[in-house]
């Protein structure tokens, strides 16, 4: 079996966990959860990093133990991964035994084999992060090139050093040969140019403080927190106490870490266990900064989002449950923001894309399906009949999708994965659309609505197969609602995503919508501003007819005051004359009344309404528009329409009203 091992970074525990550390953990489950559907053997890490001074210092101004400060913060990882619902399959912490085991292990094979001596190491050193830093790389009045403003001490120490010099060319050429090493193209030309210039061996003991792991011949000396932190990934795969699983899963296909963490994984950790005759890791990528108004979010700087509370939060304000928002949490991270790139953090954003894509481009094509089958069909998944219309377009445009997201899974480009998907769900809303299965049930042709259904569903199983990685419950709920007895949990690609897959006979279980439209408060900045795809919430009546439900609203926009409202005038209008405009294949001329008065007005509706269809038709119209000149038209007023999906319809009046009529 192929196997997959795919890593987060192990969190420090001197704060508690924020979005930040959410997104990478969230990315990564995605991908090892994605494996797992593609029938990888998957190995997904995570952990924390609990040894050094700084966490020291924390739990000292904590008032408590070192150890029981870790434990703290541990618990509150190891909760919101839950939360989460983050599939780890190990959480490693670097004060277990097993882990002091294989740093000690790893310390005293490089120092038999020469490439750590003991030495002297002076320069300027950050306490915060723990590092010496170069006389070029210092802040203004050798202060931290990472806490601005932090003074740096001259600290001289005895240390043990490590050898990275000496392999400064063997790491170059590795990279040259493998540029998928490092990704993207930005860190791994940091990490080239860095060797280009040169390494220099690094201390890899301290003797200022003892909270870490002593080196093992030399107890004063306590291992260095990065050597002690990156051999976390191999103390989980079991180089000491499961060498089966060891040579399962060793070496690493990915370690997911955030920009700031890249040279210490994609320079001393290879150049460690290459050292130390180990395999290196495949492949060390590093993405970008999630930001609030521009700022990172970091525990150092106090910008912090809980992603629980926030997740509680919009479920509140969906009247949904928290695991729906934590799946729409899930999806807008790794939706929003191209993966490797850095990206502002906004609620609205979240919320539109809660309601335009989940609620809408999603759910509703569900909960508009099922009623239809349960009214029409007897609530039974039907045979699917002849291919006709749309239906082959359909079906080869879910093999193509299938088949792309893997690869886009293997070069961690979660947005282009979930572009793909959305194709399918886009293609799944105009199919059902424009073949309007309701007028075919209507009209008597059964079997045809049922074959429509059946590729409607189908469109919308194949997309939740391969969502699952992104929305594990939302994925579970369409399923159900879907009836299919074979559990989502045990689908395995590519036959999963084969179409054709739905069972016929399946008795659905049509349920509440599973992401229910959250409604947006008046205008803010923050405010989203489309309103995509609203239209489709507003069934056509006959589609709610067929499907036996009343049809619904909702348009997603800000509210404005009745005021507001009252300042524009409807009425209604009957067209008394239509035609082309030359030269403008979509505007028609009309000549409407007003109650006394005649108007002209151009109309963007030449592509839906032949004009002598129109004339007689008593039609809303804005009636103080300001006139404007439209395609040499002087147009004064404005049609009411709807448009859904390319396709327009006008508005009008249910019953015989003399045109002049106030509509509020
Ligand atoms: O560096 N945007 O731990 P750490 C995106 N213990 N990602 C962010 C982020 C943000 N605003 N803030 C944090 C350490 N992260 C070491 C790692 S590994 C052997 C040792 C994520 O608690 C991102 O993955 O400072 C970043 O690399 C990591 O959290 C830093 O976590």
């Amino acid at each position: 079996m192929k196997t997959y091992y795919i890593t987060t970074p192990i969190y420090y525990v001197n704060g508690e966990p924020h979005i930040g550390h959410a997104y990478t953990t969230i990315a990564a489950d995605v991908a090892a959860r994605f494996k797992r559907l593609a029938g990888y053997d998957v190995f997904f890490l995570t952990g924390t990093d609990e040894h050094g001074i700084n966490i020291a210092r924390v739990a000292e101004r904590n008032g408590v133990p070192p150890q029981v400060w870790a434990d703290r913060i541990a618990g509150q990882f190891r909760q919101l991964w839950q939360i989460l619902h983050i599939s780890n399959d190990d959480f490693v912490r670097t004060t277990e035994p097993r882990h002091r085991a294989v740093a000690q292990h790893i310390f005293e094979r490089l120092y038999r084999s020469g490439d750590i001596y003991l030495g002297t190491y002076e320069g300027w050193y950050c306490p915060s992060c723990e590092s010496f830093y170069q006389e070029n790389d210092l802040g203004p009045d050798h202060t931290c090139p990472v806490h601005t403003g932090r003074a740096l001490e001259w600290t001289a120490e005895e240390a043990y050093m490590f050898r990275l010099s000496a392999y400064t060319d063997w790491l170059l050429r590795h990279i040259e040969e493998h540029p998928e090493a490092v990704g993207p193209d930005g860190p791994r030309n940091e990490v080239l140019s860095l060797l280009r210039s040169g390494l220099k061996d690094i201390a890899v003991s301290r003797t200022t403080f003892t909270w870490g792991v002593p080196v093992p011949f030399d107890p004063k000396h306590v291992i260095y927190v990065w050597i002690d932190a990156l051999t976390n990934y191999i103390t989980a795969a079991g180089i000491l106490d499961d060498r089966e699983k060891f040579a399962r899963y060793w070496p690493a296909d990915v370690h997911l870490v955030g920009k700031d963490i890249v040279r210490f994984h994609a320079v001393i950790w290879p150049i460690v266990l290459h050292a130390a005759g180990i395999p290196v890791p495949k492949r060390t990528f590093a993405h970008g900064w999630l930001t609030f108004g521009g700022q990172k979010f970091s525990k150092s700087l106090g910008i912090i989002l809980d992603p629980a509370a926030l997740s509680r939060e919009v479920a509140a304000e969906a009247g949904a449950d928290v695991d729906i928002a934590v799946d729409a949490v899930r999806y807008f991270l790794l939706r929003e923001i191209p993966f490797g790139a850095n990206g502002d953090f906004s609620k609205a954003a979240l919320i539109h894309r809660f309601n335009a894509d989940l609620a809408n481009d999603y759910g509703n094509l569900l909960n508009r399906a099922l009623p239809i089958v349960e009214r029409q069909l007897g609530g039974r998944i039907p045979a699917r009949g002849p291919e006709e219309g749309g239906d082959a377009a359909l079906r080869e445009l879910a093999a193509a999708v299938a088949a792309a997201i893997e690869p886009a899974i293997d070069r961690l480009d979660f947005r282009a994965a979930l572009e793909e998907i959305w194709k399918i769900l886009s293609a799944g809303n105009k199919y059902f659309d424009e073949e309007a299965p309701w007028r075919v049930f209507q009209a008597g042709h059964v079997q045809r609505g049922g074959t429509i259904l059946y590729n409607t569903l189908e469109a919308v199983r194949v997309a939740t197969v391969l969502l699952s990685p992104w929305l594990p419950t939302a994925a579970a709920r369409v399923w159900e609602q879907l009836g299919i007895d074979a559990p989502l949990a045990a689908q395995r690609l590519p036959d999963a995503a084969r179409w054709g897959g739905l069972p016929e006979g399946t008795r659905v279980r049509p349920g509440v919508p599973i992401f229910p439209r959250i409604e947006t408060r008046p205008a803010g900045r923050e405010q989203p501003t489309g309103t995509r795809g609203a239209a489709r919430a507003l069934r056509a009546p006959e589609e709610a007819a067929a499907a036996g439900t009343a049809s619904r609203g909702g348009t997603g926009m800000g509210t404005i005051s009745i005021d507001d409202f009252r300042k524009v005038e409807l009425r209604v209008a009957e067209i008394l004359e239509a035609k082309r405009v030359p030269g403008a294949d979509k505007i028609l001329e009309l000549r409407i009344k007003i109650g006394d008065e005649t108007r002209s007005l151009a109309a963007g509706i030449a592509q839906h309404y032949a004009p002598e269809a129109l004339v007689g038709r008593k039609i809303v119209v804005v009636a103080n528009l300001e006139p404007r000149r439209v395609r040499g038209v002087e147009s004064q007023g404005m049609l009411l329409a709807a448009s859904h999906d390319g396709r327009v319809v006008l508005l009008g009046v249910d019953g015989d009203v003399p045109s002049g009529t106030p509509v509020s």
